[in-house]
């Protein structure tokens, strides 16, 4: 992109034309139950970005991660509530990034809005944090997650192990899961540094009651290695690929319509009997 201001503009395009969808990956137990579903952002059409990942990180460069976290967080919950959730009783594992969590435009109450209109109960929502980037107000981003689990939200730590934080995010956030990075697991059977430094993961997290999650299993024998560990919960393609929701009936663009997105002046019709809040708040810069 040419400069911050044009790539500003085309991502914010990308959100108000509704470019994205999403898939869910399964996180199954030992016995291969469904215990939740990972809900990831994939592009319906052609962004200009290789990859979702990508026009994350250039949502944090140019400063519109919130309204594209906003976004796909409302994708996510619309489209559970739509699918499994109605049938499966599973929990929704929705990714964050802290930099969302920091924003100055960041509206915690929105994910509130969002589980209430879709009628998910928030002890069925997990919000994953990642810890890829480095936090420098840790007291900020404590305050944020606090209020999520105050709300009845539980909360992962996604791809432990290959961040900044580390061992001082886990202690600061105390989350309910730990995510173990594919990185560990992916070799787990063969590499015997990577099985004692998942082994010492998993006794440090039960040891402060909280569940371990093996990513990236793509191998018969590192789901067998992983589940010798103790370890709770499995995700990767051996155990399942993420997948897009069963089509419904419930209707789309309710966070256009919320945000003001849509051009139209034209009432907003067919929302959720019971939502109430912020009818209006604006994307970054526009
Ligand atoms: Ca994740």
């Amino acid at each position: 992109m040419k400069n911050i201001k044009h790539e500003r503009d085309h991502i914010l395009d990308i959100i108000e034309n509704d470019l994205l969808t999403v898939h869910f990956q399964p996180v199954c137990s030992a016995n291969r139950e469904v215990f939740g579903y990972e809900a990831l952002s994939r592009f319906k059409y052609g962004t200009g970005y290789q990859s979702a990942a990508k026009l994350f990180e250039a949502a944090i460069r140019t400063e519109t991660i919130s309204s594209l976290d906003m976004y796909c967080r409302e994708n996510a919950i619309r489209e559970a509530s739509n699918g499994f959730m109605r049938q499966e009783n599973a929990c929704l594992f929705i990714n964050i990034c802290p930099e969302t969590l920091l924003s100055p435009t960041h509206m915690a109450g929105i994910t509130d809005e969002f589980a209430d209109c879709w009628d998910i109960p928030k002890k069925k929502i997990i919000l994953e944090i990642t810890e890829e980037t480095a936090i420098r107000n840790y007291s900020l981003f404590n305050e944020a997650v606090s209020y999520y689990r105050d709300k009845g939200y539980r909360i992962a730590l996604d791809d432990f192990g290959t961040g900044y934080g580390g061992l001082k995010m886990l202690s600061i956030i105390r989350p309910d899961f730990v995510k173990i990075d594919s990185h560990f697991i992916q070799q787990i059977d063969k590499d015997f540094v990577s099985l004692a430094v998942v082994d010492a993961i998993t006794v440090l997290c039960h040891r402060l009651g909280m569940k371990v999650i093996a990513e990236g299993i793509e191998r018969r024998d590192e789901f067998i290695f992983a589940s010798g560990l103790g370890i709770e919960f499995f995700q990767g393609y051996f155990i399942g690929m993420p997948a897009p929701a069963p089509a419904g009936s419930v209707k789309r663009g309710f966070f256009a319509e919320r945000c003001g997105l849509r051009r139209s002046a034209a009432p907003l019709r067919g929302r959720p009997g019971s939502c109430r809040g912020p009818r209006f708040y604006t994307l970054e810069g526009r």
